[in-house]
């Protein structure tokens, strides 16, 4: 194989490096960075034979190589990319240069919200029904590895399964999923993308190379079928509220299947079965089952993998219990979307913990949403001033402000009533105050026991 050139080295451009090299191709490695782990990542790399290059990209290497693979994190206005462009340059992203070495069947699972809990619960459902599956894309957070990684995979897997990001599916050429979803679209990443529209036309590459084979699990949202146009492939709907012309739904509180119209139903399990708190937990749980019984997995397997699923850290996870409250930890809520689908899942009131790092997005939705079920919302961190003055235009709704997540903490506590949830979902990332939403997830965890005990 050719010269291969890797843009960044996080955990991405990591494991294509290590795939590049793995199949005997020369890899220029270069980040920006400098940093202590950065530096390990790098030494590391070069012992298995990469040339590492940290403090700067070097244009000729790259723009001689025959595979450019560019981390997400890379924004395509970045000087770097910029400057290939110029030079007529092509570059690929990870999961794309990867799947070009996979040797089973793909599923690709996209959309704002419910990507990584829906893909894990995929690969959960087809194990439980015994077949090896390589799971791993944009999921992050320590639970699965780069797509790169599971090219390692001896012997392949019977499925990949990967969670791709817009960002990733951006850089795609022959991405071609065999079975593919979209959960939903809402507005998000609005700080690297012009409009919402310029970021939902990178995901709108998941069907980019649909054929006739492809098969497509799509989210019951106008927004939704639109981006999934006229392509190629037949398409399958699951919904939590309808039943007529959707083969994933609820009927009388039990998740059903029906993939041919006139066929019979295929009733899973009831929802109170499903260990997942929230509404939004029942369409990632239906599109999963969807998506795995696609994949030939039985009704009965379905059932008993749904059964013993578990909520994935940071996303609407219990993390306490006490005096008569619950303690829920939904810091993977980075956008207003995601906390709108919190707060309207959830039976209990509700003191909600919203603020961080402000990612500019309207907070209309929220408005909308949050007087019923919310008793007091309470805005801190640098999002704190903007979020607190749209929220206290709401009529019935009480807004408190607080400096941190710890102040937050305490004026909820201070506030809340036996039976109360009090929910950290707080619609903007976490890098005010914490390096990502795992670290501000478990700082909540922590405040949380404390404040049960
Ligand atoms: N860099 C340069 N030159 C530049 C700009 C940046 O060298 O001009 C370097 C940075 O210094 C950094 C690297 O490029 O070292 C970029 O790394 P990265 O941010 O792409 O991080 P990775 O560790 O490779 O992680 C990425 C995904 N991160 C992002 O998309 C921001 C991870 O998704 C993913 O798990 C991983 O690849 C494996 O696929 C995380 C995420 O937050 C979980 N995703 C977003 C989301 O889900 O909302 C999209």
């Amino acid at each position: 194989m050719t010269a291969v050139a890797i843009l960044g080295l996080g955990s991405s451009g990591d494991a294509a490096a290590r795939l590049a090299l793995a199949q005997g191709a020369p890899a220029y490695v270069s980040d920006l960075r400098t940093d202590a782990p950065t530096a390990a990542r790098g030494a590391q790399l070069r012992e298995l034979g990469a040339d590492v290059e940290l403090g700067a990209h070097d244009l000729d290497r790259i723009a001689a190589a025959s595979v450019v693979v560019v981390s997400p994190g890379i924004p395509p206005h970045a000087p770097v990319l910029r400057a290939l462009r110029e030079r007529g340059c092509r570059w690929v992203s990870e999961p794309e240069f990867a799947v070009r070495f996979f040797r089973a069947p793909l599923i690709a699972v996209t959309g704002t919200n419910g990507k990584t809990t829906t893909t894990l619960l995929v690969a959960h459902l087809l194990r439980e029904a015994g077949l090896r599956v390589g799971v791993g894309g944009n999921v992050g957070g320590g639970l699965a590895p780069a797509a790169s990684e599971l090219v390692a995979l001896e012997p392949p897997p019977a499925w990949y399964v990967l969670e791709v990001s817009s960002f990733q599916l951006a850089d795609t050429e022959r991405f071609a999923p065999d079975i593919g979803v979209l959960t939903n679209l809402a507005p998000d990443h609005l700080d690297r993308y012009a409009d919402v529209e310029a970021y939902w036309g990178d995901k709108a590459r998941l069907f980019a190379n649909a054929t006739p084979a492809s098969r497509w699990v799509l989210g019951d949202q106008p927004e939704v079928r639109a981006l999934a146009g006229g392509c190629p492939g037949t398409r399958y709907t699951f919904s939590t509220t309808r039943t007529e012309g959707v083969q994933a739904y609820l009927r009388e509180d039990v998740l059903v299947l029906r993939l041919d119209p006139h066929g019979p139903e295929e009733p899973l399990l009831p929802r109170a079965d499903v260990p997942l708190l929230g509404l939004h937990n029942v369409a990632n749980a239906l599109a999963a089952a969807l998506t795995a019984r696609l994949a030939g997995v039985s009704p009965e397997v379905l059932a008993r993998g749904l059964a013993s699923a578990r909520a994935l850290p940071h996303r609407m996870e219990p993390v306490a219990r006490g005096g008569g409250l619950t303690w829920v930890n939904d810091s993977k809520a980075t956008n207003v979307a995601a906390t709108v689908s919190a707060v309207t899942s959830v039976a209990a009131r509700v003191l909600l913990l919203l603020g961080g790092t402000d990612k500019g997005e309207s907070l209309e939705p929220l408005a909308a949403v949050l007087p019923g079920p919310v008793r007091a919302a309470v805005c801190y961190g640098a999002a704190g001033p903007r979020f607190a003055a749209r929220l206290r235009a709401v009529p019935g709704l009480e807004v408190v402000e607080a400096p941190d997540l710890a102040g937050a903490v305490a004026e909820a506590r201070a506030r809340a009533r036996e039976g109360d949830w009090i929910l950290l979902s707080p619609a903007a990332s976490s890098f005010d105050e914490f390096t990502n939403y795992e670290a501000r997830g478990r700082r909540f965890a922590e405040l949380a026991r404390e404040a049960a005990a």
